[in-house]
C-alpha cells in the first residue's frame, strides 16, 4: 500500500512512497517551475515556418546555463538533448532535428531546468504557420483536458479523479488518451511517485493531500490511444500516425487544491501566444 513521508526525512530516491513538501520547498519547485515557464514563454516567439527545431534545443540550453539552471533531460538515462520536440505525429520524446518547421505543423515542446536542485518540468504545444480546423481542435482539447485534470487536484480527492477527468473530456470529443506514458511525482529526482495516469475512475489511486507535487501531461490524439517507439529507442509516434497533443504543467497541491507552479508568466495558456 502506498504511504506518504515528509520530503525532509525521505532518501533521495523513488521508494514508491509519496513524499510531502514543505512551504520552503514549494518556494524552491517555484523557481525552478517559473525559469521553465519564462523559457516557453521565449520558445513562443522563435516558432515560425522554416525553424529548423535544433534551433530551439540550443536555445533552451543557454538559457539554462545563463540563469544558473541545468537541462533535467540532458543525458538522462541517455537522452542526448535539452528538450524534447515532438511534432504533429510524434507522441513525446521527440528528438530536436534540422528539418525546418512547414506551414501547418504542430509541435510540442517540453523542457526541465533544475534549479538549486529542484526540477521544473512543463510542456506546451506550437503551430507554425496558419494549422489545420483538426489540429487547431486537438491542441485546444489538450489544453482543455490539462486544466480539467488540474481542477480534480483537491485533497481528499483520489488521484484517479485527475485521469477521470481528462478521459471523459477527451473521450466525448472522440480523441483518445495515451496509456503509454504518464504523469509523476517530482521536486529533488525528476521521476518520483506517484504516477499519475490520465485516464482511469475517480474513486481509485492514493488520496491527494497537501504538500504533494506532481506533473500531470495529458497526451490525447485523434486517432487510437495505442503508440509506438521509433528504431532510434526514444521517439513515441502514434501507430494509427494520427495527430497528437500534449501540455503539462508541474503542481503543488494546498490546503484547497493545487498552486500550478509553471503558469506562463507572460500569461500564455494555448497558441495562438500573444506576441510582445
Ligand atoms: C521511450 C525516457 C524516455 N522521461 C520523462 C527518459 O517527464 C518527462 N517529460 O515531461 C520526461 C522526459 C524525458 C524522459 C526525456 C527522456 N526521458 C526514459 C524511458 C523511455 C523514454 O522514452
Ligand atoms: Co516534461
Ligand atoms: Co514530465
Amino acid at each position: 500500500m502506498t504511504s506518504y513521508i515528509d520530503a525532509a526525512k525521505a532518501p533521495l530516491k523513488n521508494t514508491g512512497q509519496i513524499k510531502l513538501y514543505s512551504s520552503e520547498d514549494f518556494d524552491g519547485m517555484r523557481k525552478a517551475c517559473q525559469l521553465t515557464a519564462r523559457c516557453l514563454d521565449e520558445v513562443a516567439g522563435m516558432v515560425e515556418i522554416g525553424l529548423k527545431t535544433e534551433k530551439i534545443d540550443k536555445f533552451v540550453f543557454e538559457y539554462g546555463m545563463d540563469h544558473g539552471a541545468v537541462p533535467a533531460t540532458l543525458n538522462y538515462r541517455g537522452y542526448p538533448y535539452s528538450s524534447c520536440i515532438s511534432l504533429n505525429h510524434v507522441v513525446c520524446h521527440g528528438f530536436p532535428s534540422d528539418k525546418p518547421l512547414r506551414d501547418g505543423d504542430i509541435l510540442n515542446v517540453d523542457i526541465t531546468f533544475i534549479l538549486d536542485g529542484w526540477h521544473g518540468d512543463s510542456s506546451r504545444m506550437y503551430i507554425a504557420g496558419k494549422p489545420k480546423r483538426a489540429a487547431e481542435r486537438l491542441v485546444d482539447l489538450t489544453y482543455d483536458c490539462l486544466m480539467a485534470g488540474i481542477d480534480a487536484v483537491k485533497p481528499g480527492n483520489r488521484m484517479g479523479a485527475i485521469g477521470a477527468a481528462i478521459q471523459e473530456l477527451a473521450e466525448k470529443e472522440r480523441c483518445s488518451v495515451v496509456r503509454d506514458f504518464c504523469g509523476h511525482g517530482l521536486g529533488r529526482l525528476f521521476h518520483d511517485a506517484p504516477n499519475v495516469l490520465h485516464y482511469g475512475n475517480a474513486n481509485e489511486g492514493v488520496e491527494i493531500v497537501p504538500g504533494m507535487i506532481f506533473t500531470i501531461e495529458p497526451m490525447i490524439n485523434l486517432g487510437k490511444h495505442h503508440v509506438k517507439i521509433l528504431k532510434d529507442g526514444w521517439t513515441a509516434v502514434t501507430r494509427d500516425r494520427s495527430l497528437t497533443a500534449q501540455f503539462e504543467h508541474s503542481v503543488g497541491v494546498t490546503e484547497t487544491g493545487c498552486e500550478i507552479f509553471t503558469a506562463s508568466p507572460a500569461g500564455h495558456t494555448k497558441p495562438p501566444y500573444a506576441s510582445g
